[in-house]
Protein backbone atom coordinates (compact mmCIF):
# COMPACT_ATOMS: atom_id res chain seq x y z
CA UNK A 1 0.00 0.00 0.00
CA UNK A 2 1.00 3.33 -1.06
CA UNK A 3 1.43 5.54 1.93
CA UNK A 4 2.76 9.49 3.28
CA UNK A 5 6.08 9.19 3.85
CA UNK A 6 6.99 12.71 4.35
CA UNK A 7 4.55 15.87 5.59
CA UNK A 8 6.44 19.36 5.74
CA UNK A 9 5.92 22.80 6.38
CA UNK A 10 7.99 25.55 4.00
CA UNK A 11 8.07 29.10 5.36
CA UNK A 12 9.21 32.01 2.66
CA UNK A 13 8.62 35.14 1.56
CA UNK A 14 8.87 36.28 -2.20
CA UNK A 15 7.25 39.23 -1.72
CA UNK A 16 5.17 38.26 1.17
CA UNK A 17 5.17 35.49 3.50
CA UNK A 18 3.71 32.28 2.40
CA UNK A 19 3.24 28.76 4.33
CA UNK A 20 3.00 25.94 2.33
CA UNK A 21 2.58 21.99 3.32
CA UNK A 22 4.31 19.51 1.14
CA UNK A 23 3.40 15.94 1.20
CA UNK A 24 5.72 13.38 -0.08
CA UNK A 25 4.59 9.96 -0.73
CA UNK A 26 6.36 6.44 -0.79
CA UNK A 27 6.02 6.30 -4.53
CA UNK A 28 7.63 9.35 -4.69
CA UNK A 29 4.71 11.52 -5.77
CA UNK A 30 4.57 15.17 -4.09
CA UNK A 31 1.30 17.06 -3.19
CA UNK A 32 1.43 21.16 -2.47
CA UNK A 33 -1.38 22.35 0.04
CA UNK A 34 -0.98 26.26 1.28
CA UNK A 35 -1.35 26.91 4.73
CA UNK A 36 -1.24 30.94 5.40
CA UNK A 37 -2.73 32.85 7.19
CA UNK A 38 -1.77 36.66 6.73
CA UNK A 39 -0.21 37.95 10.25
CA UNK A 40 -0.45 34.31 11.66
CA UNK A 41 1.83 32.42 9.33
CA UNK A 42 3.59 30.73 12.59
CA UNK A 43 0.94 30.13 15.10
CA UNK A 44 -0.40 27.67 11.97
CA UNK A 45 2.95 26.65 10.66
CA UNK A 46 3.45 25.32 14.24
CA UNK A 47 0.03 23.48 14.19
CA UNK A 48 1.21 21.44 11.59
CA UNK A 49 4.45 20.50 12.26
CA UNK A 50 4.35 19.89 15.93
CA UNK A 51 0.53 18.37 15.85
CA UNK A 52 -0.47 17.21 12.26
CA UNK A 53 2.41 16.13 10.25
CA UNK A 54 3.93 13.38 12.83
CA UNK A 55 0.39 12.24 12.31
CA UNK A 56 0.08 11.85 8.45
CA UNK A 57 3.63 9.61 8.25
CA UNK A 58 2.22 6.36 7.87
CA UNK A 59 -1.44 7.08 6.23
CA UNK A 60 -3.50 6.34 2.88
CA UNK A 61 -2.97 9.56 1.07
CA UNK A 62 -5.70 8.74 -0.96
CA UNK A 63 -8.76 8.10 2.00
CA UNK A 64 -8.58 11.94 1.75
CA UNK A 65 -12.21 11.81 3.56
CA UNK A 66 -10.80 9.95 6.79
CA UNK A 67 -7.59 12.23 6.68
CA UNK A 68 -10.10 15.01 6.94
CA UNK A 69 -12.24 13.85 9.73
CA UNK A 70 -9.49 11.99 11.60
CA UNK A 71 -7.80 15.51 12.32
CA UNK A 72 -11.39 17.75 12.73
CA UNK A 73 -13.03 15.44 14.75
CA UNK A 74 -9.44 14.23 16.10
CA UNK A 75 -8.55 17.31 17.30
CA UNK A 76 -11.72 17.41 19.98
CA UNK A 77 -10.53 21.32 19.84
CA UNK A 78 -12.73 22.16 16.63
CA UNK A 79 -13.13 25.00 13.80
CA UNK A 80 -10.89 28.53 14.12
CA UNK A 81 -8.82 29.89 11.56
CA UNK A 82 -5.69 28.00 12.71
CA UNK A 83 -6.63 24.60 12.85
CA UNK A 84 -8.93 24.85 10.01
CA UNK A 85 -5.74 26.37 7.36
CA UNK A 86 -3.67 23.64 8.67
CA UNK A 87 -6.32 21.06 7.90
CA UNK A 88 -7.07 22.64 4.35
CA UNK A 89 -3.18 22.36 3.34
CA UNK A 90 -3.44 18.68 3.98
CA UNK A 91 -6.53 18.26 2.33
CA UNK A 92 -5.10 19.99 -0.81
CA UNK A 93 -2.24 18.31 -0.84
CA UNK A 94 -3.73 15.15 -0.74
CA UNK A 95 -5.96 16.07 -3.48
CA UNK A 96 -2.97 16.80 -5.69
CA UNK A 97 -0.95 13.74 -4.93
CA UNK A 98 -5.16 11.93 -5.73
CA UNK A 99 -4.55 14.04 -9.45
CA UNK A 100 -1.31 13.10 -10.08
CA UNK A 101 -1.57 9.41 -9.70
CA UNK A 102 -4.71 9.51 -11.12
CA UNK A 103 -3.19 11.46 -14.40
CA UNK A 104 -5.89 13.92 -14.03
CA UNK A 105 -6.44 17.59 -13.21
CA UNK A 106 -8.15 18.06 -9.91
CA UNK A 107 -11.89 19.77 -11.34
CA UNK A 108 -11.61 16.14 -13.43
CA UNK A 109 -11.88 14.25 -9.79
CA UNK A 110 -14.74 16.51 -8.51
CA UNK A 111 -17.27 15.69 -11.57
CA UNK A 112 -15.47 17.55 -14.37
CA UNK A 113 -15.60 21.35 -16.21
CA UNK A 114 -19.47 22.79 -15.31
CA UNK A 115 -18.27 25.73 -17.16
CA UNK A 116 -15.84 26.76 -19.60
CA UNK A 117 -13.68 29.27 -17.51
CA UNK A 118 -13.85 30.93 -14.07
CA UNK A 119 -14.89 34.85 -14.08
CA UNK A 120 -12.68 36.75 -11.79
CA UNK A 121 -12.73 40.31 -10.37
CA UNK A 122 -9.60 42.52 -9.62
CA UNK A 123 -8.47 44.86 -7.43
CA UNK A 124 -8.77 48.66 -8.68
CA UNK A 125 -7.87 52.06 -6.57
CA UNK A 126 -6.65 55.23 -6.02
CA UNK A 127 -5.96 57.75 -3.53
CA UNK A 128 -8.28 59.58 -5.08
CA UNK A 129 -11.42 59.09 -7.86
CA UNK A 130 -9.43 60.27 -10.48
CA UNK A 131 -6.69 58.11 -9.78
CA UNK A 132 -8.98 55.18 -8.87
CA UNK A 133 -10.59 56.14 -12.68
CA UNK A 134 -7.14 55.29 -14.98
CA UNK A 135 -6.75 51.75 -12.29
CA UNK A 136 -10.16 50.94 -13.46
CA UNK A 137 -9.34 51.72 -16.96
CA UNK A 138 -6.19 49.95 -16.94
CA UNK A 139 -8.04 46.58 -15.57
CA UNK A 140 -10.35 46.86 -18.11
CA UNK A 141 -7.83 47.24 -20.38
CA UNK A 142 -6.48 43.93 -19.92
CA UNK A 143 -9.51 41.83 -20.39
CA UNK A 144 -10.77 42.27 -17.09
CA UNK A 145 -15.03 42.04 -16.94
CA UNK A 146 -15.03 42.90 -13.14
CA UNK A 147 -13.48 44.92 -10.85
CA UNK A 148 -13.63 45.45 -7.77
CA UNK A 149 -13.31 49.91 -6.72
CA UNK A 150 -12.07 50.76 -3.68
CA UNK A 151 -10.81 54.47 -2.91
CA UNK A 152 -9.25 56.86 0.10
CA UNK A 153 -11.70 58.18 2.09
CA UNK A 154 -12.07 62.51 2.14
CA UNK A 155 -10.20 63.27 5.40
CA UNK A 156 -8.57 59.90 6.47
CA UNK A 157 -4.40 59.29 6.13
CA UNK A 158 -5.37 55.69 5.51
CA UNK A 159 -8.24 53.57 4.02
CA UNK A 160 -8.14 49.92 3.14
CA UNK A 161 -7.85 48.50 -0.12
CA UNK A 162 -5.45 51.71 -0.91
CA UNK A 163 -1.75 51.13 -2.30
CA UNK A 164 0.63 51.55 -0.14
CA UNK A 165 3.37 54.53 -1.00
CA UNK A 166 5.58 52.53 -2.64
CA UNK A 167 2.53 51.29 -5.27
CA UNK A 168 3.15 47.61 -5.31
CA UNK A 169 0.22 45.68 -4.90
CA UNK A 170 -2.17 46.83 -2.05
CA UNK A 171 -0.55 44.59 1.15
CA UNK A 172 -2.21 45.11 4.16
CA UNK A 173 0.51 43.47 6.57
CA UNK A 174 2.72 45.89 6.41
CA UNK A 175 4.30 46.06 9.52
CA UNK A 176 6.18 44.62 11.98
CA UNK A 177 3.98 46.11 14.59
CA UNK A 178 0.41 46.29 13.44
CA UNK A 179 0.03 50.58 11.98
CA UNK A 180 -3.05 51.81 13.33
CA UNK A 181 -5.51 52.98 11.30
CA UNK A 182 -8.21 56.20 12.15
CA UNK A 183 -11.64 55.45 11.04
CA UNK A 184 -14.56 57.38 10.70
CA UNK A 185 -17.86 56.19 9.26
CA UNK A 186 -20.01 59.46 8.35
CA UNK A 187 -17.05 60.37 5.32
CA UNK A 188 -17.01 57.02 4.01
CA UNK A 189 -21.02 56.78 3.97
CA UNK A 190 -20.45 60.08 1.81
CA UNK A 191 -17.91 59.19 -0.57
CA UNK A 192 -18.97 55.48 -1.58
CA UNK A 193 -21.55 56.37 -3.73
CA UNK A 194 -19.96 58.95 -4.88
CA UNK A 195 -17.11 57.14 -5.79
CA UNK A 196 -18.71 54.05 -7.07
CA UNK A 197 -21.29 56.39 -9.30
CA UNK A 198 -18.04 58.08 -11.02
CA UNK A 199 -16.77 54.74 -12.03
CA UNK A 200 -20.16 53.97 -13.83
CA UNK A 201 -20.48 57.31 -14.85
CA UNK A 202 -16.85 56.77 -17.00
CA UNK A 203 -17.49 52.88 -17.58
CA UNK A 204 -21.60 52.41 -17.69
CA UNK A 205 -22.71 49.03 -17.06
CA UNK A 206 -20.58 46.70 -19.45
CA UNK A 207 -18.16 45.43 -16.07
CA UNK A 208 -19.08 44.08 -13.26
CA UNK A 209 -18.52 46.90 -10.31
CA UNK A 210 -17.90 45.18 -6.81
CA UNK A 211 -16.63 47.09 -3.50
CA UNK A 212 -15.70 45.68 -0.55
CA UNK A 213 -16.70 47.60 2.74
CA UNK A 214 -14.47 45.55 5.06
CA UNK A 215 -16.73 44.77 8.22
CA UNK A 216 -17.20 48.43 9.44
CA UNK A 217 -20.70 49.56 9.40
CA UNK A 218 -23.77 49.12 11.91
CA UNK A 219 -26.10 47.05 10.13
CA UNK A 220 -28.37 50.29 9.70
CA UNK A 221 -25.41 52.21 8.27
CA UNK A 222 -24.89 49.14 6.01
CA UNK A 223 -28.76 48.89 4.96
CA UNK A 224 -28.29 52.88 4.42
CA UNK A 225 -25.16 52.38 2.03
CA UNK A 226 -27.03 49.32 0.44
CA UNK A 227 -30.05 51.26 -0.60
CA UNK A 228 -27.79 54.56 -1.77
CA UNK A 229 -25.80 52.29 -3.96
CA UNK A 230 -29.11 51.18 -5.66
CA UNK A 231 -28.64 53.03 -8.77
CA UNK A 232 -25.20 51.31 -9.95
CA UNK A 233 -25.72 48.25 -9.56
CA UNK A 234 -23.65 46.60 -8.06
CA UNK A 235 -22.55 42.99 -8.39
CA UNK A 236 -22.14 42.34 -4.68
CA UNK A 237 -21.28 44.98 -1.17
CA UNK A 238 -18.34 42.85 0.39
CA UNK A 239 -18.45 42.20 3.90
CA UNK A 240 -20.70 44.96 4.92
CA UNK A 241 -21.12 44.61 8.65
CA UNK A 242 -18.60 41.95 11.20
CA UNK A 243 -19.36 38.69 9.32
CA UNK A 244 -20.02 36.86 12.84
CA UNK A 245 -22.92 38.29 13.99
CA UNK A 246 -24.95 36.36 11.24
CA UNK A 247 -28.70 37.79 12.46
CA UNK A 248 -27.54 41.44 11.50
CA UNK A 249 -27.95 40.46 7.87
CA UNK A 250 -31.62 40.33 8.22
CA UNK A 251 -31.52 44.15 9.11
CA UNK A 252 -29.39 44.71 6.18
CA UNK A 253 -31.92 42.44 3.70
CA UNK A 254 -34.39 44.57 5.00
CA UNK A 255 -33.27 47.85 3.67
CA UNK A 256 -31.96 46.77 0.61
CA UNK A 257 -31.48 44.90 -2.91
CA UNK A 258 -27.76 45.16 -3.36
CA UNK A 259 -26.56 42.02 -3.34
CA UNK A 260 -24.11 40.89 0.05
CA UNK A 261 -20.90 39.03 -0.07
CA UNK A 262 -19.82 37.61 3.43
CA UNK A 263 -17.13 34.85 4.00
CA UNK A 264 -13.83 35.05 3.59
CA UNK A 265 -13.29 35.27 7.75
CA UNK A 266 -14.91 32.00 8.00
CA UNK A 267 -13.72 28.83 8.67
CA UNK A 268 -16.50 26.36 8.74
CA UNK A 269 -19.49 25.50 7.66
CA UNK A 270 -21.52 26.45 10.65
CA UNK A 271 -20.10 29.85 10.33
CA UNK A 272 -22.61 30.71 7.58
CA UNK A 273 -25.42 27.97 7.69
CA UNK A 274 -27.92 31.09 8.81
CA UNK A 275 -27.12 33.37 6.59
CA UNK A 276 -26.91 30.51 3.70
CA UNK A 277 -30.37 28.92 5.02
CA UNK A 278 -31.86 31.74 5.82
CA UNK A 279 -31.36 33.94 2.23
CA UNK A 280 -29.25 36.74 3.92
CA UNK A 281 -26.26 36.94 1.62
CA UNK A 282 -25.67 35.97 -2.24
CA UNK A 283 -22.79 34.71 -2.48
CA UNK A 284 -20.23 32.82 0.23
CA UNK A 285 -16.97 33.71 0.06
CA UNK A 286 -15.25 31.21 2.07
CA UNK A 287 -11.72 30.06 0.73
CA UNK A 288 -10.43 26.80 0.10
CA UNK A 289 -6.96 27.89 2.16
CA UNK A 290 -8.95 28.84 5.52
CA UNK A 291 -12.37 26.74 5.27
CA UNK A 292 -10.68 23.53 5.52
CA UNK A 293 -9.74 22.28 2.00
CA UNK A 294 -11.32 21.41 -0.97
CA UNK A 295 -13.25 18.40 0.80
CA UNK A 296 -14.72 21.09 2.90
CA UNK A 297 -15.53 24.08 0.56
CA UNK A 298 -17.30 21.51 -1.32
CA UNK A 299 -19.72 20.82 1.44
CA UNK A 300 -20.53 24.79 2.01
CA UNK A 301 -20.75 25.36 -1.94
CA UNK A 302 -23.48 22.25 -1.92
CA UNK A 303 -25.21 23.75 1.16
CA UNK A 304 -25.01 26.93 -0.48
CA UNK A 305 -26.56 25.94 -3.77
CA UNK A 306 -29.47 24.36 -2.44
CA UNK A 307 -30.64 28.35 -1.25
CA UNK A 308 -29.86 29.90 -4.43
CA UNK A 309 -26.46 31.27 -2.85
CA UNK A 310 -23.17 31.28 -5.42
CA UNK A 311 -19.72 31.00 -4.99
CA UNK A 312 -17.27 33.92 -4.76
CA UNK A 313 -14.29 33.00 -2.87
CA UNK A 314 -11.87 35.06 -1.38
CA UNK A 315 -8.44 34.91 -3.71
CA UNK A 316 -6.25 37.91 -2.44
CA UNK A 317 -2.52 37.89 -2.94
CA UNK A 318 -2.37 37.18 0.60
CA UNK A 319 -3.51 33.42 -0.09
CA UNK A 320 -0.39 31.59 -2.10
CA UNK A 321 -0.58 30.50 -5.94
CA UNK A 322 -1.06 26.83 -4.37
CA UNK A 323 -4.38 28.33 -2.95
CA UNK A 324 -5.74 29.86 -6.29
CA UNK A 325 -5.14 26.70 -8.08
CA UNK A 326 -7.16 24.48 -6.05
CA UNK A 327 -9.78 27.85 -5.69
CA UNK A 328 -9.85 27.60 -9.71
CA UNK A 329 -10.22 23.66 -9.58
CA UNK A 330 -13.20 24.04 -7.24
CA UNK A 331 -14.57 27.34 -9.34
CA UNK A 332 -14.59 25.58 -12.71
CA UNK A 333 -16.22 22.41 -11.32
CA UNK A 334 -19.32 23.55 -9.11
CA UNK A 335 -22.83 24.44 -10.45
CA UNK A 336 -23.16 27.45 -8.74
CA UNK A 337 -20.13 29.41 -8.91
CA UNK A 338 -20.59 32.99 -8.81
CA UNK A 339 -16.99 34.83 -9.23
CA UNK A 340 -13.29 34.46 -8.03
CA UNK A 341 -11.13 36.86 -6.41
CA UNK A 342 -7.65 37.14 -8.48
CA UNK A 343 -5.54 40.43 -6.77
CA UNK A 344 -2.75 38.33 -8.55
CA UNK A 345 0.78 37.78 -6.54
CA UNK A 346 3.71 40.45 -6.05
CA UNK A 347 7.08 39.46 -7.03
CA UNK A 348 9.43 37.77 -6.80
CA UNK A 349 6.20 35.31 -6.47
CA UNK A 350 6.91 33.01 -9.28
CA UNK A 351 10.66 32.27 -8.27
CA UNK A 352 9.38 30.06 -5.62
CA UNK A 353 5.55 28.84 -7.30
CA UNK A 354 5.74 27.69 -10.90
CA UNK A 355 1.73 27.69 -11.76
CA UNK A 356 0.16 26.57 -14.44
CA UNK A 357 -3.02 28.41 -14.50
CA UNK A 358 -3.95 31.15 -17.14
CA UNK A 359 -6.00 34.12 -18.12
CA UNK A 360 -7.81 35.21 -21.08
CA UNK A 361 -10.41 37.52 -21.65
CA UNK A 362 -11.61 38.02 -18.14
CA UNK A 363 -11.58 34.37 -17.46
CA UNK A 364 -9.05 32.01 -15.90
CA UNK A 365 -8.27 27.98 -16.02
CA UNK A 366 -6.38 25.85 -13.99
CA UNK A 367 -5.19 23.85 -17.01
CA UNK A 368 -5.48 20.29 -17.59
CA UNK A 369 -1.94 19.25 -15.74
CA UNK A 370 -2.46 16.23 -13.25
CA UNK A 371 -2.83 17.19 -9.68
CA UNK A 372 -3.35 21.27 -8.91
CA UNK A 373 -1.25 22.29 -11.75
CA UNK A 374 1.59 23.87 -9.30
CA UNK A 375 4.78 23.40 -8.19
CA UNK A 376 7.19 25.41 -5.76
CA UNK A 377 10.71 25.37 -5.61
CA UNK A 378 12.62 24.72 -2.69
CA UNK A 379 15.44 25.96 -3.33
CA UNK A 380 13.97 29.11 -4.28
CA UNK A 381 11.91 29.05 -1.12
CA UNK A 382 14.88 29.00 1.03
CA UNK A 383 16.32 32.14 -0.78
CA UNK A 384 13.07 34.49 1.03
CA UNK A 385 13.35 34.16 5.17
CA UNK A 386 10.40 34.34 7.08
CA UNK A 387 9.46 38.54 7.72
CA UNK A 388 7.51 38.71 10.18
CA UNK A 389 4.15 41.28 9.55
CA UNK A 390 1.29 42.25 11.13
CA UNK A 391 -2.62 43.42 10.30
CA UNK A 392 -3.43 46.84 10.86
CA UNK A 393 -5.68 47.74 13.50
CA UNK A 394 -8.18 50.53 13.25
CA UNK A 395 -9.01 53.26 15.84
CA UNK A 396 -12.07 55.36 15.80
CA UNK A 397 -11.62 59.11 16.13
CA UNK A 398 -12.43 58.89 19.86
CA UNK A 399 -9.70 55.83 20.05
CA UNK A 400 -11.37 52.85 20.51
CA UNK A 401 -11.07 50.18 18.46
CA UNK A 402 -12.72 49.62 15.06
CA UNK A 403 -12.83 46.63 13.04
CA UNK A 404 -10.37 47.01 10.48
C1 LIG B 1 -9.86 41.66 1.40
C2 LIG B 1 -8.51 41.09 1.75
O1 LIG B 1 -9.49 40.68 -0.70
C3 LIG B 1 -10.37 41.02 0.13
O2 LIG B 1 -11.58 40.91 -0.03
O3 LIG B 1 -10.81 41.57 2.40
O4 LIG B 1 -7.56 41.90 1.14
C4 LIG B 1 -8.19 41.05 3.24
O5 LIG B 1 -8.11 42.36 3.74
C5 LIG B 1 -6.86 40.35 3.42
O6 LIG B 1 -6.95 39.09 2.84
C6 LIG B 1 -6.50 40.22 4.90
O7 LIG B 1 -5.31 39.49 5.03
MG1 LIG C 1 -12.75 41.32 1.60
Amino acid sequence: MTTITEARVIVTAPGRNYVTLKITTSDGVVGWGDATLNGRELAVAAYLTEHVCPLLVGRDPARIEDTWQFLYKGAYWRRGPVTMTAIAAVDVALWDILGKVAGLPVYKLLGGAARDGVLVYCHATGEDVPALLDDVARHVDQGYLAVRAQAAVPGLAKTYGVPTPDGKLYEPASSALPEEHLWDTAPYLRSAPEMLGAVRERFGFGIHLLHDVHHRLTPIEAGRLGRDLEPHRLFWMEDPTPAEDQAAFRVIRQHTTTPLAVGEVFNSIWDCQQLITERLIDYIRTSVTHAGGITHLRRIFALADLYGVRTGSHGPGDLSPVSLAAALHVDLSVPNFGIQEFMGHREPASEVFRTGYTFENGYLHPGDEPGLGVEVDEEAAARFPYDPRQLPVNRRLDGSVHDW
